[in-house]
């Protein structure tokens, strides 16, 4: 019996398998190609014939793989194996698909933990990893300890949905990030300014801007956008025209920076000119019943 198995050996399953032999777990491993569980066969790692004995091998049954159809798909060979195990999911996927597969696990017998990763694969291992958790107290109560091998962990609750949905919103906040400093660095390097020069100006900036975040949290938990406005939706709107405009006039494509300018001239139209920037929030969500 090894302590774990760990179903998918891409970059971040290989990562997750190397973590859980360094902290001397034994490791049964699977992956749909075999040739990537050479290397881990040479530092310890049990290497399973099937998708079944890799699920009888051991109680805790790690999968990372790419999609969910995935996970279904690799995985229904070894159903009736499941029952009595603990089914960690660490795919990228959606709440309604953990909570789909969480049925799924449950049905068959098995704990089941879903987990969004927050970390690339050479951070696995460290405490700067961050791996959320939710599903199965009882599952992830029983192997948080083989789990802590993959950096910081954190259980959110017992809807398997919980852990995907931090994971997507996190993410959605590294996007939206992220596709600002592309505009940001496509409009100074069509100026011919390098990146490496304008990139500190860039970081420093973020940062201040960052430490306005807290106050955010505090009027979207209120629900009062209008109280010590210091720089209103309508002068932003009005603001924002430029940055379309200098991108156009330097040929830079625009369709990063139009859906934001769409939705602040929505919130105008919809009278939120004095209100904060955060107002916009409502604006995405359903509309309340
Ligand atoms: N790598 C990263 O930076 C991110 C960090 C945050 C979490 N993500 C998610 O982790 C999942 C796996 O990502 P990955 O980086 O390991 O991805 P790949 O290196 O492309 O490996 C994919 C594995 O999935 C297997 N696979 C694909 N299709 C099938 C299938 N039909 N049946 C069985 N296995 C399948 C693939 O097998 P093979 O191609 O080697 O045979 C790999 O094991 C993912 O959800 C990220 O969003 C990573």
């Amino acid at each position: 019996m090894s302590d774990m198995t760990v179903i998918g050996l891409g970059a971040m399953g290989t990562a997750l398998t190397e973590a859980f032999l360094d902290k001397g777990h034994a490791v049964t491993v699977w992956n749909r190609s075999p040739a990537k569980a050479h290397a881990l066969a040479a530092k310890g790692a049990v290497v399973a014939a099937s998708v079944e004995d890799a699920v009888r091998s051991s109680p805790l049954i790690v999968v990372c793989l790419l999609v969910y159809d995935t996970v279904h798909e690799a995985l229904a060979p070894a159903r009736e194996a499941l029952s009595g195990r603990t089914l960690v999911n660490l795919t990228n996927g959606t709440p309604e698909q953990a909570r789909a597969m969480s049925q799924w696990a449950v049905t068959h017998g098995a704990n089941y933990v879903d987990g969004g990763i927050m970390a690339v694969p050479p951070m696995i291992g460290r405490q700067h990893a961050l791996i959320l958790y939710s599903g199965s107290r009882q599952g992830f109560d029983t192997h948080s300890e083989q789990l802590d091998a993959l950096g910081t962990s954190k259980y959110l609750g017992e809807d398997a949905g919980l852990a995907p949905l931090y994971d997507i919103s996190l993410l959605a906040g590294m996007y939206g990030l992220f596709g600002g400093v592309l505009q940001a660095l496509a409009l100074t390097g069509s100026a011919g300014i390098p990146a490496g020069e304008f990139m500190p100006l860039l970081m420093s900036w973020l940062q201040a801007m960052q430490g306005g975040l807290p106050k955010w949290a505090e009027q979207i938990d209120a629900g009062d956008h209008t109280s010590n406005v210091v720089s209103n939706l309508g002068m932003q709107a009005e603001a924002y025209v430029n940055l379309i405009d200098a991108s156009k006039a330097s040929g830079i494509s625009t369709e990063l920076m139009l859906p934001m300018q769409s939705l602040m001239k929505r919130g105008v139209a919809a009278g939120k000119a004095n209100a904060d920037l955060t107002s916009l929030v409502e604006l995405l969500q359903p509309p309340k019943q």
